[in-house]
């Protein structure tokens, strides 16, 4: 991705608040300026980030004798976008981290100005290769390069090699240069040629370029690009892997079964947007095709893997525990000069296995099962009736550190507000804004109010509310950030999404993971998931509560609540040099 607002904020943040002038020589020292007497009260306890300086974009994730490898964009000179390199990070658990060296960082011709997102490819013989963006001048052309690991015997894969036949891909005459970018995993066709997508534009057309090469050198571009959609702007950071109609584990995205077995998801990221589109469909893979499945929507108005703060998402497959799994950055919304005095900007999401929904309407995302290794003192509630305007407080965990599972029940849904026709269907986050948490509804709104202060002045509810529309009912989720701080200036918007989910057994069930200056929230396992970065400051540490609530005029029933402390994950933020690197088996 490529944040071409965030140099006029910078820009802007030196400018009122240094009070020097906004060239580059001045830029480059204040990157060093990251405060030393900053209350750390945001750094999450188990989410990735790292002690210091920007990350961006998840890019090539893979498994590799014995580690899983997290690479990402990162700027390791300061807290702001810039001087893009290739971090790198390794653990055995998707949870624990140590973080090795920058494995990619510009250097040559092909790379000059920046390396950016990629992804990995395992070609046969446990042999990985990354391909990345590179960018070549300072009008950002755009190509694609590969680097392969020096030393295949290095589990860690602390160095790679960019050989000089690199760039493998430029851009032809027809394409935009600077709207090129962000190669995928490569699959493998039955005729025998590997196959990557690249993301671009034409005008205002969203793209995904098609690549061919039986060697993996040589590239040729497809005719026809794989798929395309008019006003929807640049595609970054695509995504294109098989999932399984039947089953529950995930597929390798070079896994083609019969085509009554699998479906495929194509993912993009709308530059103009900043959120993560998706679509179910069919590749043919003789024609290297993909045709959307009936009633997908390509572009803003389609489905998102997240409704909130969530973009540039790259999954890959587990071959030891046979699942797809998949990472996002999730943006700071505070303001840049915020995040120059704090030091650090950017985490991951906790990874996430997808899954199909067995309706075959969307995907199911949910937290990485080892997250539950960090569980610790756990609280119950059960059967708990909660009547209109009704709180409990979950007591005896750390609330600003948690995670916490509950399942509602209701007994009928004549309650239920009636849904007005005129509210715009795909505009969930107005809808939010208006219908927040303290205005009363029928069946809900009920859910969480996380990071709560004791007085309620601070708080990030996570609720749904049930309409009834015509011949269905209609199931808001919300994650509302608008009263999450007394801080001004931030962003703080009310994020929401639908949930298409099936209320026969009249019950919804939430998910969230709670970690100071996170909110990641799982509705109806995992149909409509939310992310809200916020930044409490009377809601901090000990003085962080959660609340269970209804403020509708049905009775809620609290039917299973499990809550937990969590601990904190072990990110080893200090770089392992190869004298000091610890034992592949620790
Ligand atoms: C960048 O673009 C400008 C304006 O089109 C052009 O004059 C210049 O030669 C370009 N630079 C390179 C390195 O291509
Ligand atoms: C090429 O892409 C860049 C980046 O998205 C965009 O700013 C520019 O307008 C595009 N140029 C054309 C001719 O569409
Ligand atoms: C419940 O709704 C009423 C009316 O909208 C509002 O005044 C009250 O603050 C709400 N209570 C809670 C706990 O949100
Ligand atoms: C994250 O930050 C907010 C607030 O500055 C912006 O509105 C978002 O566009 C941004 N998201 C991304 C993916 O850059």
């Amino acid at each position: 991705m490529f944040p071409w607002v965030l140099l006029e904020f910078l820009l802007f943040c030196f400018a009122t608040n240094y009070g020097v002038e906004a060239s580059h020589e001045v830029y480059t020292s204040l990157q060093s300026l990251s405060a030393v007497n900053v209350k750390q009260v945001y750094r999450t306890g188990f989410h990735f980030h790292l002690e210091k300086n920007w990350i961006n974009d998840p890019n090539g994730p893979l498994y590799y004798k014995g580690f899983y490898h997290l690479f990402y964009q990162y700027n390791p000179e300061g807290a702001v976008w810039r001087n893009i390199v290739w971090g790198h990070s390794v653990s055995k658990d998707l949870i624990n981290w140590k973080k090795l060296e920058p494995a990619i960082f510009p250097s040559k011709t092909f790379d000059k100005y920046g390396c950016w997102s990629g992804s990995a490819t395992v070609l046969p013989g446990n042999k990985p290769i990354i391909l990345y963006t590179g960018v070549v001048d300072e009008n950002i052309t755009e190509v694609q390069n590969y680097a392969v690991p020096a030393d295949y015997s290095d589990p860690y894969l602390r160095k790679w090699i960019k050989p000089d036949n690199n760039p493998l891909i430029v851009a032809d005459e027809s394409m935009n240069t600077t709207a090129f970018r962000d190669p995928t995993t490569a699959w493998l066709g039955q005729d025998g040629r590997w196959k990557i997508l690249v993301g671009g534009r034409r005008k205002h057309r969203g793209i995904v370029f098609l690549y061919r090469s039986r060697d993996f050198m040589n590239w040729v571009k497809a005719k026809h690009p794989l798929h395309s959609c008019a006003n929807t702007g640049n595609w970054e950071c695509p995504d294109f892997f098989p999932v399984s109609l039947h089953g529950t584990n995930g597929l390798d995205t070079s896994s083609l079964m019969e085509e009554n077995k699998i479906k495929h998801v194509l993912k993009v990221s709308l530059d103009e947007t900043r959120y993560d589109y998706y679509t179910l469909g069919t590749y043919f893979p003789q024609k290297d095709r993909y045709i959307p499945d009936k009633n997908m929507v390509d572009g803003l108005r389609g489905l998102r893997y997240d409704y909130g703060d969530f973009y540039a998402s790259k999954s890959f497959f587990d071959p030891i525990k046979k699942r797809r799994i998949m990472w996002a950055w999730a943006n700071e919304s505070d303001t840049v000069c915020d995040d120059l005095r704090k030091g650090w900007a950017g985490i991951q999401t906790i990874p996430r296995t997808i899954l199909i929904d067995p309706n075959g309407r969307q995907l199911l995302q949910w937290p990485v099962e080892e997250l539950e290794t960090l569980r610790r003192e756990k609280v119950e509630l059960r059967e708990k009736k909660l009547k209109k305007g009704e709180h409990v407080e979950v007591k005896g965990i750390t609330a600003a550190q948690a995670d916490v599972e509950v399942t509602f029940s209701f007994h009928c849904l004549d309650k239920a507000e009636k849904y007005d026709s005129s509210w715009d269907e795909h505009d969930a986050q107005k809808l939010c804004s208006q219908k927040g948490s303290t205005v009363q509804g029928g069946v809900g709104p009920f859910g969480l109010l996380t990071l709560a202060s004791h007085d309620l002045k601070e708080y990030t509810p996570v609720f749904f509310r049930i309409f009834k529309a015509n011949s269905k009912h209609v199931v808001l989720m919300c994650s509302d950030e608008s009263s999450s701080s007394l801080e001004e200036g931030l962003y703080k918007p009310s994020f929401a999404g639908f949930v298409d989910v099936d209320l026969t057994d009249k019950k919804l069930s939430l998910r969230s993971l709670i970690d100071h200056s996170v909110v990641e929230s799982f509705g109806a396992g995992g149909k409509t998931c939310i992310t809200s970065r916020v930044y409490p400051t009377l809601a901090i540490y000990e003085n962080a509560h959660l609340h269970a609530f209804t403020n509708g005029t049905a009775t809620i029933i609290i039917e299973k609540l499990d809550a937990w402390s969590m601990k904190s994950s072990r990110i080893m933020l200090i770089c392992m040099h190869s004298t000091t690197a610890l034992k592949p088996s620790e």
